[in-house]
């Protein structure tokens, strides 16, 4: 098992979707949870190559090549973690969406995939997502939680933003507003006025059980 997860890294590491496709299959046949492949072999790979990144030692088309062999690798992945969550009735509705000016997916598609897998209702807006694109889908749907991710330290504002538009637009209070990517901290959170932050995908399905839970009670 550890070198099939080996494998799995290094797959992402060289860019190499087919061969992480491959991984994905064989993870699979062999037993191995979709979330374990993910999290013990493929995530593992984009931190090194964020890592390789930063020190120069690899370059903007590395890193791209990196995230189409990630991408290759969740659609194996991800139909089988969105089944689980099927056959259940909603657990509530969640927007979700990357910050305006912010193009990076597959964090904040792992959440939505995990979230679907737990029975509730995702809108996945995308990436660089405007605000009111936030806004008029949480209208259309009457949504429960608004999920905003942000992998940039520069792109981070836009959460904030995304909450002042809420507030502007008199919505804040009726949604729960979330947060997260790599450079979230709890301090951001507090300083935005943000509902919660996750630090992963599990823990954000953590959180939004959580906030549902302590609204209905406030309700009740
Ligand atoms: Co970018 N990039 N990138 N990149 N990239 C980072 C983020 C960086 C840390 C790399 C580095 O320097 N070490 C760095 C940011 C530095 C900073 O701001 N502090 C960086 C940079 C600089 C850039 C560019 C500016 C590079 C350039 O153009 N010169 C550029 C910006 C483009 C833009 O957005 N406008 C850029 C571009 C890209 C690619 C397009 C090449 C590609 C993204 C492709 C894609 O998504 N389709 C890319 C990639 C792949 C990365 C790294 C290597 C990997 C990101 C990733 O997918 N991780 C990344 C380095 C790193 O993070 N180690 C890097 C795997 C994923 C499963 O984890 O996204 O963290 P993550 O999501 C986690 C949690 O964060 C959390 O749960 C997820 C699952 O567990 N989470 C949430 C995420 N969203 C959440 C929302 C929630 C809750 C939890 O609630 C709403």
């Amino acid at each position: 098992m550890q070198a099939t997860y080996a494998a799995m890294r290094q797959a992402i590491v060289d860019g190499a979707p087919e061969n992480a496709v491959d991984l994905a299959k064989q993870a699979l046949a062999e037993g191995i949870t979709p979330l374990d492949a993910i999290d013990l072999g493929f995530v593992p790979g984009m931190t090194e190559v964020g890592e390789q990144y930063a020190q120069h030692k690899m370059f903007l088309p590395d890193m791209l090549a990196s995230a189409e062999a990630m991408k290759a690798a969740m659609g194996v992945l991800e139909p089988e973690l969105k089944r689980q969550g099927e056959a259940r009735p909603s657990a509530g509705t969640v927007v979700l969406g990357t910050a305006k000016g912010d193009i990076h997916e597959i964090g904040k598609t792992l959440v939505g995939t995990l979230l679907t897998a737990n029975g509730f209702s995702v809108h996945d807006l995308g990436v660089d997502v405007p605000n009111e694109q936030f806004v008029a889908k949480t209208r259309e749907l009457g949504a429960d939680v608004v999920g905003v991710s942000a992998l940039l330290t520069t792109t981070m504002r836009g959460q904030r933003s995304v909450i002042e538009t809420f507030e502007r637009e008199g919505l804040r209070s009726s949604v729960c507003i979330i947060v997260g990517g790599a450079p979230v901290t709890r301090q951001w959170v507090d300083e935005i006025g943000a509902d919660g932050f996750a630090k992963d995908a599990v823990s954000a399905v953590a959180l939004v059980k959580n906030l549902l839970e302590h609204r209905l009670v406030s309700h009740r």
